[in-house]
């Protein structure tokens, strides 16, 4: 059997550690937060239990546990709306259905305006977002002041704040929870985890794909699901078809823990950063990707340096803080920045991917999703329009226009 050098790998109390069978009925390619989600919904949802996730490293290894944790389902068009707060439902439940606790807290999603122009695209937003149902409300420099008490509200700096959107319900949760909650129940209802397998080919007859070629073996399956987020367009290009995906780094930084000072999500535009603080006490922070294309964990210093300019401006409250540690993951950003679910050009082939820097919150609708899909071989309502065909047809999602540091 493959070694896989990580702790995880060999959990015996969190999981078994099964060889793989010569073949399933499902296997879902990528043991990240969609797949495991994917692989648990199969199973809880519609009965499918011969299915195993494939994993090339250790459950999470990818941007599962290298991410931020915001949740929220304030987007602008109506198709992601639709598909984000489906996710958001299931989050306050997600902790006694998985019996594990993910630390969802929903503390609310600040996002800053910092001028007219600012305020006038959050509210078109704000607005779209009541007119769908979803919470989303305004908050004036007077209210923030008690709502935000450590964000910078002076006029003199280079962009006052003039007001923020608020959505209460958003917030976040805890990411390696995530992992071992839906890998612990998929792996309670007989799903096969298989760490340090990673996919190198498919099986592919009559354009029917047939079973996936492994560094662990050949194995056998009536249906594929591919969910290997920065990896995506590889796997794609095993399987003989393009899709349009940028993978690029993504980075986030943590500061040492310290007590209390944010119980809020923030989130700037215009500053280009956004602020949390995880429930041990570090400050997480994040901007925007790293322009180009990589397959590299890591990225540029100076992206880091002007993160934390922008965290200054905001909170120049936190400027003695210490840096503890910085990290990157690589991010599948479609050109219309929102994801790509369904079919693909292969039969029984289907694809879930191009969450780009935006698919934590996302997790239990997306699983949700994908497994109905899986099931019944034809795309869910929810996903329709997130085809990969809209890149032929033009009926394109676009998600640029929407008021957020990142997707
Ligand atoms: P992953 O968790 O990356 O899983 C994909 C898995 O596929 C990996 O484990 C990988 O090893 C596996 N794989 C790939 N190729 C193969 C192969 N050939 N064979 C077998 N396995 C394979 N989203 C938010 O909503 N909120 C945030 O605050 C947020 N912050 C972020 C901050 C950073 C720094 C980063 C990098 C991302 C952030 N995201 C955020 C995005 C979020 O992390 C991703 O959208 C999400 O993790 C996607 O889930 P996934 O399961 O598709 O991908
Ligand atoms: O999608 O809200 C988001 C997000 C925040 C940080 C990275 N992504």
């Amino acid at each position: 059997m493959t070694r896989v050098e990580h702790a995880w790998a060999n959990p015996a109390h969190l999981w078994r550690n099964p060889e793989p069978k010569p073949s399933y009925d499902v296997v879902v390619v990528g043991g990240g937060l969609h797949g495991l989600a994917t692989a648990y919904y199969l199973a809880r949802n519609h009965g499918l239990t011969n299915v195993a996730v494939v994993e090339r490293g250790w459950l999470g290894n990818g941007n599962a546990v290298r991410n931020t944790t915001v949740v929220r389902s304030n987007y602008l068009r109506d198709e992601s709306m639709a598909l984000y707060e489906h996710a958001l439902r299931l989050w306050p439940g997600l902790s006694a259905e998985l019996d594990h606790d993910v630390l969802f807290d929903p503390r609310g999603v600040l996002n800053l305006a910092h001028g007219r122009h600012d305020a006038l695209t959050l509210k078109r937003q704000l607005a779209a977002n009541q007119a769908a149902g979803i919470d989303a409300e305004w908050l004036e420099p007077a209210d923030l002041a008690s709502f935000c008490p450590i964000l910078n509200l002076a006029p003199d700096v280079r962009f006052p704040v003039v007001g923020a959107a608020l959505q209460r319900r958003g917030g976040i949760a805890r990411h390696d929870a995530v992992v071992f909650a839906f890998a612990r129940a998929a792996d309670r209802l007989g799903v096969d985890l298989l760490q340090g397998c990673e996919v190198t080919g498919f099986d592919i007859e009559n354009n029917r794909v047939r079973g996936v070629v492994t560094t662990r073996g050949r194995i056998g399956a009536g249906r594929v699901g591919l969910v290997g987020a920065g990896r995506s367009k590889l796997l794609a290009a095993m399987a003989g078809f393009e899709l349009p995906i940028q993978p690029s780094p993504l980075q986030a930084l943590v500061s040492e823990v310290l007590d209390q000072v944010l119980d809020t999500v923030v989130m700037s535009g215009a500053v280009h950063v956004y602020l949390s603080q995880a429930h041990k006490g570090e400050l997480v922070m994040g901007a925007g990707r790293d322009p180009y294309t990589s397959y590299a964990q890591r990225g540029s210093f100076h992206i880091l340096e002007w993160q934390l300019q922008a965290v200054l401006e905001l909170f120049p409250i936190l400027s003695r803080a210490h840096l503890l540690r910085t990290w990157g993951g690589i991010v599948d950003v479609a050109p219309d920045a929102s994801p790509i679910i369904g079919l693909t050009p292969i039969d029984d082939l289907f694809i879930n991917c191009g969450w780009g820097t935006g698919g934590f919150k996302a997790t239990p609708g997306s699983g949700w999703v994908f497994a109905s899909t899986l099931a019944a071989g034809v795309p869910d309502p929810l996903v329709v329009p997130f085809s990969l065909d809209r890149f032929e047809t033009g009926a394109l999602i676009d998600e640029h226009g929407s008021a957020a540091v990142a997707h």
